[in-house]
């Protein structure tokens, strides 16, 4: 169902990624759909500039039809709000990493701030027939400080993180005042079936919630629906550039520089969640067991640096330097680089090339609400002979690509298993693994997990 014609549609993130006049085409899978969207209803995308400033002026700019709306925040309100809770207490919580998570007062104090002071800009240019669109982590008070604002709207919220279980999220001062904040939504989206049941199972536990049909969730007299939605990529455009000739020329490229080797290809943010290390020993532990079969493959790794303002990411980096530094001083020979090692970002054919030049696409995430890069690398794949994608069981997109060789990314063994697995699957198998999960790719693209969501919404 598509948006009804007459709800305009307001999306509200912590950044935003609509056209820029030297890029008037959208960039990413997320871009792509909700810009297609907020056009139709010429709708507007609010979030933060990026930018530190003084006070909080509100932007607005148009292009390509698509209009945004951004704010600038103090450096202060950076620090607190985006380097501190957003990235150095939620994310590493949700992602199971309570030994990386920074409990402080100024942190949540700096959080609920920008949060109020979004929802007091945004709020005044709402009308009363919008529907709401708010995203992630960053923003989940939000919904609860509109409605103070008298606000009748619906009001949806999607998380592009996990839900982590109740034992983990209690470690959380004042945890029972943020889910309760998710109750001011009329709908609240996750990724996978197993994050919503986290979600379910904290709300009974310790909010004395009850549940009902369809994913309804009752505390006190406020009843919404928690469903999973899974997000999918911009599938038409990426097969579409895994099948330009500059795609083709950049596995060429790609080819010729491994001189016959099969690749093992990673690409990432550079980000702990995404278990690099594990990745990188897993791979190790595959040459050590397998001496015969070293010079046959090679792994590029691609990830460019994030969150470079937060320590833990500054740690994740040294480390990863380090081990990719000790495994090719190891291993390496006159004529061969076990790792390489790339830190910087490519455009989107530059990558669709280099996932079809792979034979192996390896995700090793300790905790991932989906991860699109298992999507695009199935995407990108040669139907007559593609690749085979060696998926971490701690993914939300495990729940859908099941035709991956799935892992436990804490397990070197299990990843080096899998590595030799893939290196000698014939290719009727890898044919009749990849198909059903590139018809699930296909079919499930951004745009169906836009308009699954805006119509629960919409049912709201
Ligand atoms: P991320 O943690 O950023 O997203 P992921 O889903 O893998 O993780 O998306 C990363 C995107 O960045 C992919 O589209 C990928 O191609 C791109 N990218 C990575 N490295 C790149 C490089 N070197 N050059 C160019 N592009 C690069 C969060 C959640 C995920 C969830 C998404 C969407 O953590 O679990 O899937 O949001 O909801």
């Amino acid at each position: 169902m598509e948006c009804h014609p007459l709800s305009r549609l307001i999306v509200i993130s912590n950044r935003v990624s609509a056209p820029k006049p030297d890029q008037p085409a959208a960039q990413g899978g997320l871009a792509v759909a909700l810009t297609a969207a907020l056009r139709e209803s010429e709708g507007i995308w609010f979030g933060w500039s990026g930018h530190a400033g003084e006070d909080h002026k509100l932007d607005f700019e148009t292009h390509a039809g698509v209009t945004s709306g951004t704010i600038d925040l103090t450096a202060q309100e950076i620090d607190e709000y985006y380097n501190g809770y957003a990235n150095s207490t939620l994310w590493p919580l949700f992602h199971y990493r309570l030994d990386l998570t920074e409990f402080e007062r100024d942190y949540q104090g700096g959080y609920e701030r920008v949060n109020r002071v979004f929802g007091d800009i945004v709020a005044p240019h709402i009308m009363p027939d919008d529907v709401v669109w708010v995203h992630d982590y960053h923003m989940i008070p939000l919904g609860w400080i509109l409605r103070q604002h008298g606000m009748k709207n619906r009001i949806g919220f999607f998380l592009h993180i996990p839900w982590p279980p109740t034992r983990l999220l209690v470690a959380l001062p004042d945890h029972k005042r943020l889910v309760e904040a998710l109750f001011a939504y009329d709908v609240v989206g996750f990724q996978s079936a197993e994050w919503l049941e986290s979600f379910r199972h904290y709300v009974t536990h310790e909010m004395g919630g009850t549940l009902g049909e369809n994913g309804r969730i009752t505390v006190g007299g406020r009843t919404i629906r928690a469903i999973a939605c899974p997000i999918g990529i911009d599938s038409k455009d990426f097969i579409a550039n895994a099948n330009t000739d500059h795609a083709r020329d950049v596995k060429m490229r790609v080819l010729e520089s491994g001189v016959g080797r099969q690749m093992i290809i990673g690409v990432d943010r550079l980000d702990y969640s995404k278990g690099l290390a594990e990745r990188f020993l897993g791979y190790e532990r595959f040459l050590q067991k397998n001496p015969d079969r070293r010079a046959l493959v090679y792994l590029l790794q691609i990830a460019p640096p994030s969150r470079t303002d937060v320590e833990s990411y500054q740690a994740i980096r040294n480390h990863l330097d380090s081990l990719s530094g000790r495994i090719n001083g190891q291993y390496a020979d006159i004529d061969w680089t076990p790792i390489r090692y790339v830190n910087r970002g490519y455009p989107r054919d530059t990558l669709a090339g280099v996932y079809r030049a792979a034979r192996i696409g390896l995700v090793t995430s300790l905790r991932d609400g989906m991860n699109l890069v298992a999507k695009e690398f199935v995407a990108a794949q040669d139907p007559r002979d593609p690749g085979v994608l060696i998926l971490s069981r701690f993914t939300g997109a495990a729940e859908q690509l099941t035709g991956a060789l799935m892992i436990n990314p804490y397990s070197a063994d299990d990843i080096a298993e899998a590595i030799g697995t893939a290196l000698a699957m014939p290719r009727e198998e890898r044919i009749a693994r990849w198909q059903p999960m590139f018809d699930n790719v296909r079919d499930h693209d951004v745009t169906w997990w836009r308009e699954r969501f805006i119509a629960a919404l919409e049912a709201a």
